[in-house]
């Protein structure tokens, strides 16, 4: 239909200026003016945020945590008011918000995004985390890399694979070593996939989610890609962004407590196109991420002191944070009974995603899933879960015990950052594995190309290593590579992971305000 906003008529700077209280509230996005006084009780994220930019251009902070249509649908259209008959004078632009960070830091960044190493400099996944720590925001980062509590189960998912080592075969013609498999019955290129991450423009303001679609159909191996229910790119941005028709892309949900608004979601995904449905059920409720609290109260002075912000926010009553506030629509009341509710609504197949113990899964699979994730959620959400490569050691026999292990896909992910990760879950019968924020760093870094490349990275470490294995075909993998004898053993010594551990950043305590 016709642009209900094309035809008003355009307003000056001077007038926005002019409605800049709590009461009187105009603001402007993208060259467009909206009067947000009647919504500000209604903001997920809280009216201060509003508040405080109100009369100015708010561009720069609205973006990245608002998908295209937000406004659209959430401002009636007699409030969305007219297009901005000139750019808003420079103090009257909110920069992008940066909590915790001087101006001379965030000058710092870019100085260093302009002089990215080239990118045949990155050799493997943790170079892009380590770049990442250096040029994200600080809400960026403390927003992609907290995990839950002590961030115990964060790093126990990557630890678990150290305690896992290989038993080759010798003498097996491995000159040409084959990738393909197949993932939710169709045809895949490679035994992974990124996973649904919340909030890519964070990282990448302009090309967020779509760069990881470009990126996932740029390589000689199409990569499938899991677009979250809370993407700052509008599903329709990203499903449009996919580079070839046979490039994969799945959704990842989040049920709504108004089950209208899923059905809603549903629908539209199955109309783009999307092959497969991910219900997450690891997030009744977020779990405590306090890298991430911390970072929305506390402040940076210019001589580099972290001081406590005053006001409103020292208060404690901002420190939820924007992943606080976008989480409160999802329903903490989800049982089977919703799942088998979705499994008659829609015919894509639907995976259980935050599986953690074996008779989870074996219960998706009676009740006719297509499959399940084990996951805990990257260690954002119950601290002391168990690694996910430990529950599939678990799951897979019992699963084969009952009948139950074909046509059903197991897939894992938390804490991959290698080819032999990979090799060790498919080797425990895994379908595929899942990567979520190596590819979020990706993409902050180098955008597509930068997506890309990390699947060129992982392709090729996994490639060589089937190769070292003695294993020319996904389906030959198979327990009998691995020596498990240590699996379960959490204490076990095993060298030093130098280059995770330097990624690694350690939480901070509370600060003094005179400290
Ligand atoms: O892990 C997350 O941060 C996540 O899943 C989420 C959930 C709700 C809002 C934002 C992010």
């Amino acid at each position: 239909g016709a642009d209900p906003r094309a035809g008003k008529p355009a307003i000056s700077p001077q007038e926005v200026a002019r409605h800049n209280t709590a009461d009187d509230c105009w603001v402007v996005i993208d060259g467009f003016v909206y009067d947000v006084t009647f919504f500000l009780p209604n903001h997920p994220g809280g009216e201060d945020v509003i508040r405080a930019n109100a009369g100015k251009d708010v561009s720069a902070v609205f973006g990245p945590l608002h998908a295209k249509g937000t406004l659209e649908k959430n401002i009636p259209e007699e409030y969305q008011l007219g297009p901005l008959s000139k750019p808003m004078p420079k103090r009257l632009v909110a920069p992008p918000y940066a909590p915790g960070e001087s101006p001379l830091e965030i000058m710092e960044k870019q100085r260093l995004r302009d002089n990215m190493p080239p990118l045949g400099n990155v050799l493997n996944l943790y170079d892009f985390e380590r770049l990442a720590s250096r040029i994200l925001s600080n809400q960026a980062w403390a927003y992609y890399s907290s995990g839950a509590d002590d961030e115990i189960t964060y790093r126990e998912n990557h630890n678990a694979y150290h305690r896992i080592f290989f038993k080759p075969h010798i003498l097996v013609d491995v000159a040409e070593v084959d990738l393909h498999t197949s993932m939710l019955g169709k045809p895949a290129d490679v035994p992974f996939y990124v996973s649904a991450t919340a909030l890519c423009k964070l990282g990448n303001p302009e090309g967020g989610e779509m760069d990881i679609a470009r990126g996932c159909g740029a390589t000689a191996h199409s990569v499938p890609q899991m677009i979250s229910t809370l993407a700052s790119c509008s599903l329709d941005e990203v499903a449009q962004a996919k580079v070839d028709d046979k490039q994969q892309q799945w959704f990842q949900l989040y049920v709504n407590s108004d089950r209208k608004v899923t059905r809603d979601l549903i629908r539209h995904a199955e109309e783009l196109g999307l092959s497969a449905l991910f219900v997450t059920v690891d997030a009744p409720s977020l779990g405590n991420r306090e890298k991430d609290q911390k970072i929305k109260f506390s402040t940076k002075s210019d001589d580099g002191a972290q001081v406590m912000q005053k006001g409103a926010a020292a208060s404690g009553r901002q420190s939820d944070g924007a992943s606080k506030a976008l989480s409160k629509f999802i329903d903490p009341s989800l049982t089977w009974d919703d799942i088998a509710y979705l499994k008659k609504f829609t015919d894509l197949p639907i995976v259980i995603k935050g599986v953690q113990r074996a008779e989870d899964a074996v219960r998706a699979a009676q009740m006719g899933c297509a499959g399940v994730v084990l996951s805990n959620h990257g260690g954002r959400q119950l601290d002391f879960s168990r690694a996910p490569i430990e529950v599939l050691a678990e799951t897979m026999p019992v699963l084969r015990h009952h009948g139950l292990d074909k046509d059903f896909d197991v897939f894992v992910d938390g804490g991959i950052r290698r080819g032999t990760d990979i090799l060790k879950a498919l080797c425990l019968g895994a379908s595929g594995v899942g990567l979520g924020r190596p590819f979020l760093y990706a993409n902050s870094c180098y955008g597509k190309e930068g997506v890309a490349h990390a699947i060129d990275i992982i392709t090729k470490e996994l490639e060589m290593s089937m190769r070292l294995l003695g294993v020319s075909k996904i389906e030959d993998l198979n327990p009998g590579f691995l020596d498990l004898t240590s699996l379960h053993a959490r204490s076990v010594n095993v060298a030093r992971d130098a280059l995770y551990e330097n990624s690694y950043r350690e939480p901070q305590l509370a600060k003094f305000l005179v400290d």
